[in-house]
């Protein structure tokens, strides 16, 4: 198998039954695996629904180790729509030209750095640096904050030695508290400080709830980036006539992007808790159990993608479902796909060749079932 080859563990579970089931401590999940499928049910937020108890819906679920609230992404419309409006301007920027120069600047000085060194380990050298610089933009916080953030590493709430880490979750909630105390001593024009003279429905945001908006825009963005950037750089060393296509028809580019994003879907699934007793896929669930939308597995249903296991880089109609779908759609999207295409972009200018030396695949386990979501380690030469 090539190491940029991300095969879809699901199929045969989505044709025969259209559901999977796995255990998550002891709270089980019921998958829906079918594009149709995750699609209703992510549409039917009163019967599955995202403001359960925080963490809750996060598989595995973050219960034990967190009780704030990520805001808006575990709280169910009409409120959510509410902050949805608030921050919906913001996470919009990426789309501005002064943004998107500043993105060009740090993806390049990656690209010169891993140029110069030559053997780069691609997931901590390359990525996550790419990633927590870019994310000082979308905060609109000094750059230098990024050593910071590189220095946690690739999860926030995930250690080398836990999957599940209290004490690097308190790394993340000191650090932002601080932030909150300076912003409110002297406000400026990053994003807490935003957040913090923004009102909901006549009342200004509390604490806690800005602090719930910023978790989310540090976990959510940062493992699935990191993986849809390194997963890309494993592509095209494989891919080499790939590179060649897109030099000659940029036009592609916004194309390829979609399509990386669907076939790798750096974001599994996400749970539900089911609010009264329900079906999915004619299987029945009950109350207070949790189920999951499938992305991964809803990208490669044949039934909407022709070659669903392959990476067709000018795919033209991709319905795909990798950053969520209905209300809850990735907030992150736009940053994230101006990333990604800012990254193919500078790669095509600056890089002739990439070989893979050595990988570690980073393999995720859904009860029976494996999937490949990246790499531990990823190490490669640029020339
Ligand atoms: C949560 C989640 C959000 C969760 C869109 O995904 O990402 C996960 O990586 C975090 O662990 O807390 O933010």
């Amino acid at each position: 198998m090539m190491k940029s080859e991300f095969p879809d563990p699901f199929e045969k579970e989505r044709l025969e039954k259209g559901f999977g089931e796995m255990d998550d401590q002891n709270d089980p999940v019921v998958m829906a695996l079918r594009h149709r499928d995750v699609r209703k049910c992510a549409h039917d937020w009163k019967t599955f629904q995202s403001g359960a108890k925080p963490g809750r819906i996060v598989i595995p679920s973050e219960v034990n180790i967190r009780d704030i609230r990520q805001i808006p992404f575990e709280v169910d419309p009409p409120l959510h729509g509410d902050y949805r409006a608030l921050v919906e301007q913001w996470f919009k920027r990426p789309l501005e030209e002064t943004y998107v120069t500043e993105l060009k600047k740090i993806v390049k000085t990656a690209f010169d750095e891993s140029l110069e060194k030559g053997l780069v380990e691609v997931i901590r050298e390359f990525s996550l640096v790419i990633q927590s610089r870019a994310l000082t933009l979308l905060l609109n916080v000094p750059f230098s904050e990024a050593q910071t953030w590189i220095s946690w590493g690739t999860h926030v709430f995930r250690s080398e030695e836990t999957a599940l880490d209290a004490d690097k979750a308190n790394i993340l909630y000191d650090y932002i508290d601080q932030q909150i105390e300076t912003s409110i001593n002297s406000p400026g024009k990053d994003f807490y400080s935003i957040l913090l003279a923004s009102e909901v429905n006549g009342k200004k945001l509390t604490k806690e709830e800005v602090k719930g908006i910023i978790i989310l825009t540090f976990a959510g963005g940062r493992d699935t980036v990191i993986n849809a950037i390194s997963n890309t750089i494993a592509y095209f060393a494989e891919h080499p006539k790939s590179l060649e296509k897109l030099r000659k028809e940029p036009t592609l580019i916004n194309f390829a992007v979609e399509e990386f994003i669907r076939y790798f879907s750096p974001l599994t699934h996400m749970g539900r808790v089911v609010t009264k007793d329900a079906h999915v896929c004619e299987h029945a669930v009950k109350a207070d159990t949790r189920i999951s939308l499938n992305w991964a597995s809803a990208n490669r249903d044949a039934k909407v993608f022709e070659n669903p296991n392959e990476v067709v880089l000018d795919r033209k109609i991709n319905p795909h479902v990798a950053f969520g779908f209905g209300t809850h759609n990735c907030l992150g999207a736009t940053h994230a796909r101006q990333l990604m295409k800012v990254l193919i972009q500078t790669l095509l200018e600056k890089v002739q060749r990439i070989s893979i030396v050595k990988c570690k695949e980073n393999i995720e386990t859904l009860g029976e079932l494996k999937r490949k979501v990246g790499f531990d380690s990823l190490y490669v030469n640029f020339k």
